[in-house]
């Protein structure tokens, strides 16, 4: 499913996001950079051992932030690592860092001239976010994001399961 956002693509489609040909691909990392599993994992297995090596030139990234390294061997010339919370029932700022961490990406991808860019859904499989929360959250913030920097000209959500993708579909329409 695709929308205009003014003369910006937004579109949230099932598949895997380390296959992606955006020039910048986002993965959900953790705050030290370190590698682990789910989407972190796929990223790093399917780019090769320079992204790490870039990570630990880096050494971390706060909850909300983004940095950026080379996509290695992926087809994606940029990874944008950043970090989503951690799910402990919604009553610790987690909207606001969920959002963050989308706007961060945007932002540096904005900065380095990047104009197509995949999210995957941040902070719902091992930090737990309910798809249903985080799907409203991360559409919000990258459709207000898009409004006012028409230099991003595609965001696509890569949704891993049709579940996914259901809680996406239903939050943009
Ligand atoms: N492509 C697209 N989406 C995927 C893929 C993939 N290849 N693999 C998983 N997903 P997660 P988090 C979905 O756990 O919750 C790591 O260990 C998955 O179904 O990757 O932000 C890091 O190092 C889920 O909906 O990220 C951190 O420690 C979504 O991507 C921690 O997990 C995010 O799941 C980050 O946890």
């Amino acid at each position: 499913m695709q929308v205009k956002i003014n003369n910006s693509i937004l579109e949230i489609v099932e598949g895997d996001i380390t296959k992606q040909d955006t020039e910048a691909i986002v993965n959900a990392a953790n705050s030290g950079l370190r590698g682990g599993g789910g989407v972190d994992g796929a990223i790093h297995r399917a780019g090769g051992p320079q992204i790490m090596g870039e990570c630990r030139k880096i050494g971390g990234c706060p909850t909300g932030s983004a940095v950026i390294t080379s996509g290695g061997n992926l087809k994606a010339r940029y990874v944008i690592h950043t970090v989503g919370p951690v799910y402990h029932g919604g009553k610790r700022g987690e909207a606001e860092l969920l959002a963050n961490a989308y706007r961060s990406s945007l932002k540096l991808a904005s900065e380095k001239g990047i104009s197509t860019i995949a999210f995957p859904s941040l902070s719902t499989g091992a930090y737990g976010y309910p798809m249903d929360e985080a799907a409203g959250i991360a559409l919000k913030t990258v459709i207000d994001y898009l409004k006012g920097h028409p230099e991003i000209v595609l965001v696509r959500f890569v949704l891993f399961n049709a579940d996914a993708y259901g809680a996406y579909e239903t939050a943009l329409r």
